[in-house]
């Protein structure tokens, strides 16, 4: 375990060091403006312009480590979160951490599957077989919620290999793409939980200088996230068909409505489009009397 001292003044935040979340978590970290340079042992990075250090640890360790006020912050899927709340919960201690941000990677759902060529006729048929998972807390759950009992067959790994084995007649996993289900001769039937990274935080409060860096992160957090799907619009319109012009662009509040000098019967028009501009949309713009279309990306919004 890293050592903390007590009245730290660096927010300490866990990453998971080696897998799905890391490369997009390191990417929003970056995007939020932290460079971090990493130690030798590669078990911590120091924000050299930011108060925050990172520990690189397991996706299932980072949970414990806000819990137990090692970390102040973590970067984590649900799935993993929820699991150890409802762990937690199960062993009669409460969760010492709070999802903070919805972030916009790591989707992926906790589902059951069955067999290919078992027939499946609702969960109920599942009453009395084995389902075999590691999030057993989550399964549990949601079959205790629909009232129906089945034997849990814990594992660690290689889940999707469990009906094959014998070991298993279904399993409760994460599924992405579908493919691994698909290699595996297992089809989708119920999902469990819809997941994706979150941003946890300890509910404890930090002192006002840490507070404040917790603060300016969630903000830049959520610009980070506002601008990957936004664009910033150019073009030039009639007058007379400004109204039709602002429907078309996608996810635009208030754009900015500029003379244009000789061409009194026309205006330039910029605006911040809060979804992604596609070709279609540029086509209908055009057809509805727009010209002179410039689309850019947008580097860094704050509200
Ligand atoms: O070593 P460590 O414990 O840190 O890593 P890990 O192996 O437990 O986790 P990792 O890197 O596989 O996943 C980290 C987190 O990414 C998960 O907790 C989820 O929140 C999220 N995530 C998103 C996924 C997937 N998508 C995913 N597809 N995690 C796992 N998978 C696996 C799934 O278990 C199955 O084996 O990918 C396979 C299915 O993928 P598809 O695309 O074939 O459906
Ligand atoms: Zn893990």
């Amino acid at each position: 375990m890293v050592p903390v001292m007590p009245d730290d003044p660096r927010l300490k935040l866990a990453v998971q060091k080696s897998g799905r979340l890391t490369e997009p978590s390191l990417d929003l970290l970056s995007r939020c403006g932290l460079k971090l340079s990493r130690g030798k042992d590669q078990l911590m990075g120091f924000g050299e312009n930011m108060p925050l250090d990172v520990l690189f640890v397991r996706d299932d360790d980072i949970p414990d480590l806000v819990q137990e006020d090692v970390c102040d912050l973590g970067l984590v899927g649900l799935n993993v979160l929820e699991e150890k709340r409802l762990e937690l919960a199960a062993r009669g201690h409460p969760a010492r951490f709070q999802c903070v941000r919805v972030l916009d990677f790591g989707r992926c759902r906790l589902s059951l599957a069955v067999p290919e060529g078992v027939a499946f006729g609702g969960l109920s048929s599942l009453a009395g077989k084995r389902i075999a998972t590691t999030y057993p807390y989550l399964l549990g759950r949601y079959l205790r919620e629909r009232d129906v009992s089945a034997e849990i067959v814990v594992l660690s790994g290689a889940v999707e290999i469990a009906p094959r084995l014998g070991r298993a007649d279904a399993i409760c996993d994460l599924v992405s793409t579908g493919s691994t289900l698909q290699a595996n001769h297992l089809r989708e039937v119920e999902t469990v939980l819809e997941s994706h990274a979150a941003l946890i935080r300890t509910p404890v409060a930090l002192p006002p200088g840490k507070d404040e860096w917790v603060q300016r992160l969630l903000k830049r957090i959520e610009g980070v996230q506002q601008v990957r799907e936004s664009k910033y619009i150019l073009l030039h319109a009639p007058r007379a068909a400004l109204a039709q012009i602002r429907r078309l662009l996608p996810g635009c509040e208030a754009p900015t409505i500029i003379p244009l000098e000789g061409h009194p019967d026309k205006v330039a028009v910029h605006a911040v489009c809060r979804e992604n501009v596609f070709w279609e949309t540029l086509e209908d713009l055009k057809k509805a009397g727009a010209s002179a279309l410039l689309v850019l990306p947008v580097e860094k919004m704050l509200d």
